[in-house]
């Protein structure tokens, strides 16, 4: 059975841009109970940290440098089908390939800035989560 829960940060470029609040209200309106949230700030190391599934792929340094470049909004989000459905509201990795109405179509800039983050399993929303949130942060 799929989990139901699943975790998200809106990235540098879409906070610096001021569309917190629009993404927001896209992912409560898709149905997705806001579980955690917070503003923050990763270091290049803990960006690092955070992604190491693709240490080695060429584009790890741009995205560590990039995700630290300015504040995040990470959250925990809870939904039946949580993973799947929050991908399917996100639209894909490059915009450029985003389908209509979805969240990196209408406000990623680019294939590395595109605005949100989404994990691809249950077992990683849980690890993401624990990265960012402790047990007395969600509600
Ligand atoms: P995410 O993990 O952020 O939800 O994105 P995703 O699953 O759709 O994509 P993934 O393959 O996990 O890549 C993680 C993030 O790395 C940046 N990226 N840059 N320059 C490039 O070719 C490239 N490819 C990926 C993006 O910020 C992507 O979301
Ligand atoms: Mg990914």
């Amino acid at each position: 059975m799929s989990g139901n829960k699943t975790f998200t940060m809106i990235k540098p470029d879409a906070v610096a841009d001021g569309n917190t609040g629009a993404i927001i209200k896209m992912i409560e309106e898709a149905g997705f109970k806001i579980i955690a949230m917070k503003k923050t700030l990763l270091t290049s190391e803990r960006a690092g940290e955070f992604y190491a599934v693709h240490k080695e792929r060429p584009f790890y340094g741009d995205l560590c440098k990039y995700m630290s470049s300015g504040p995040i909004v990470p959250m925990i989000l809870e939904k039946d089908n949580a993973v799947t459905d929050f991908r399917t509201l996100i639209g894909a990795t490059n915009p450029a390939n985003a389908d209509e109405g979805t969240i990196r179509k209408l406000f990623a800039k680019s294939i590395e800035a595109n605005a949100v983050h989404g994990s691809d399993s249950d077992e990683n929303a849980a690890i993401e989560g624990s990265f960012f949130f402790s047990e007395t942060e969600k509600f």
